[in-house]
């Protein structure tokens, strides 16, 4: 492969370690990916709007969960990672990764205006030998289409894989989890060129255990699609097993619990609220989009979003139908929603089903309240909502209990017992017994 004198520049870089890196949002996926490069002896600028985060890192305190600040503070102190708003930190940056979020519009259509705004910045401040990589999860062909000509049109006229490099790398963070982190799950990477995946690779090769490469940036995006429509298409395919299983009168996680004691060829997924997270409700509707453009129709995606999509509304008709069997309306009597987190073992509350089961159960009088170690109080709806001090007084007192969230800091059986009524989305009250 011919390489240009600037590429031969960013890798002795990246090999001397003394290549200074940029990171563009600095939430669940840009902060982790940040602290991996300081670890492995990179300089690293973190880039975010929000100051408070960068206030917060500036004195070496760390906001995510994930990276415990005792971590964070000896690689803020020893200035290996600084924080800042000011994108001119580019100037001097080799390489920078674009961590930013990509939602949905109120229309339903994909959001890249902050991947927009980013590439804009780093537009004003390219400079040849530099790196620009895309993580944020997007349609196929964000990369080459909406990036690439922006930091093409630079006045300089840099050409991509030969003046700078542009690669498309998606994030795999799963949040809370601690046995799959940034440093050791395996890094897709394509680049726009063979001389763009081959920086991309040199310098996350020199940070990650594992980076995986692909012939382009669109395999890359579509890539990450894949793995989130796989998780969100089965998802729906288990909530409607709930809803096949209730017409056949079967327990549908005893048949879930039984297939998965397969070896092979099966993969569990269960019942639940509904698809909580920023990522699985949303990335595949990504997919679709794009294809929508290309005048095809991505049928598993609509209907698993479908089906998703309805699981609160069939849960607090649960609730309903729990209430008047024991002769109560739903109007006016007390429920409490055990978790309001969009799973288990972490605070973030984003597209969380639980608060769509709130707002159903409000919506037909119910007085609603909630408990979630995780969640001291939430802004809803403009309402703020306490969490419950009294757990116990909560659980005895409530005409009905629903359980949203399985955080493991819960006493299931307890909870069972203390329980007039129990409505349980995620079958942890009492688990399926095998074997009748
Ligand atoms: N859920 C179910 N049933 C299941 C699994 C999940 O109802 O069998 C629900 C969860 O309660 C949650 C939602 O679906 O509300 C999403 O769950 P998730 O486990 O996919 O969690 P996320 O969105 O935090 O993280 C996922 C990653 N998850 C795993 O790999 C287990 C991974 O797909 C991505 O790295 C990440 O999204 C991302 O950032 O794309």
């Amino acid at each position: 492969m011919i390489s240009s004198e600037h590429q031969r520049t960013f890798l002795e870089r990246v090999q001397t370690r003394t290549a200074r890196l940029g990171i563009i949002g600095l939430g669940y996926v840009g902060l982790p990916l940040a602290v991996v490069f300081a670890e492995a002896g990179f300089h690293v600028v973190g880039i975010d709007l929000d100051t408070r985060k960068v206030a917060a890192l500036t004195h070496g305190e760390s906001y995510i969960e994930d990276i415990p600040t005792a971590r964070l503070a000896p690689l803020t102190h020893a200035g290996r990672l600084v924080a800042t708003s000011d994108f001119a930190a580019l100037r001097e940056c080799d390489a920078v990764s674009i961590c930013v979020p990509t939602p949905l519009r109120k229309t339903g259509d994909p959001d890249i205006s902050f991947i927009i705004a980013a590439t804009e910045q780093i537009a004003h401040y390219l400079h040849p030998g530099m790196l620009v990589v895309l993580e944020s999860t997007t349609y196929p062909g964000t990369t080459t289409e909406v990036i690439l000509p922006r930091l093409s049109a630079h006045e300089a006229a840099l050409r991509v894989g030969e003046d700078f490099f542009l690669c498309f790398s998606p994030e795999r963070v799963d949040p809370g989890r601690t046995d799959w982190t940034t440093v050791n799950t395996p890094k897709v990477m394509g680049g726009v060129t063979p001389q763009c995946l081959q920086a991309g690779l040199a310098l996350y090769g020199a940070a990650l255990q594992t980076v995986v490469p692909v012939s382009s940036t669109e395999a890359a995006e579509m890539t990450k699609l894949l793995e989130n429509t796989f998780r969100a298409v089965n998802i729906g395919m288990a909530n409607e097993m709930l809803l096949m299983c209730e017409r056949l009168g079967l327990d549908a996680w005893e048949v879930i619990e039984a297939a998965a004691t397969k070896p092979f060829g099966f993969m569990k997924f269960t019942p639940g609220p509904g698809l909580g997270g920023h990522c699985i409700p949303i990335d595949p509707l990504y997919l679709s989009w794009k294809l929508r453009t290309l005048n095809y129709r991505a049928q598993f995606i609509e209907l698993a979003s479908e089906i998703n999509t309805a699981m609160p509304r069939y849960w607090a008709r649960k609730v309903q139908d729990a209430l008047n069997e024991v002769s109560k309306a739903i109007k006016g009597s007390h429920v409490l929603v055990l978790g309001v987190a969009y799973k288990k073992d972490i605070s973030d509350m984003r597209e969380s089903p639980a608060l769509d089961i709130i707002h159903l159960l409000q919506q037909q009088g119910a007085l609603v309240s909630y408990h979630d170690p995780y969640v001291p109080s939430f802004h809803y709806e403009r309402i703020v909502m306490e969490c419950v001090a009294d757990l116990d007084a909560a659980l005895t007192s409530a005409d009905c209990v629903v359980v949203a969230t399985d955080h493991s800091a819960y006493d299931w059986a307890a909870i069972g017992r203390q329980a007039r009524l129990v409505v349980d989305t995620r079958r942890v009250v009492r688990k399926p017994a095998l074997g009748g």
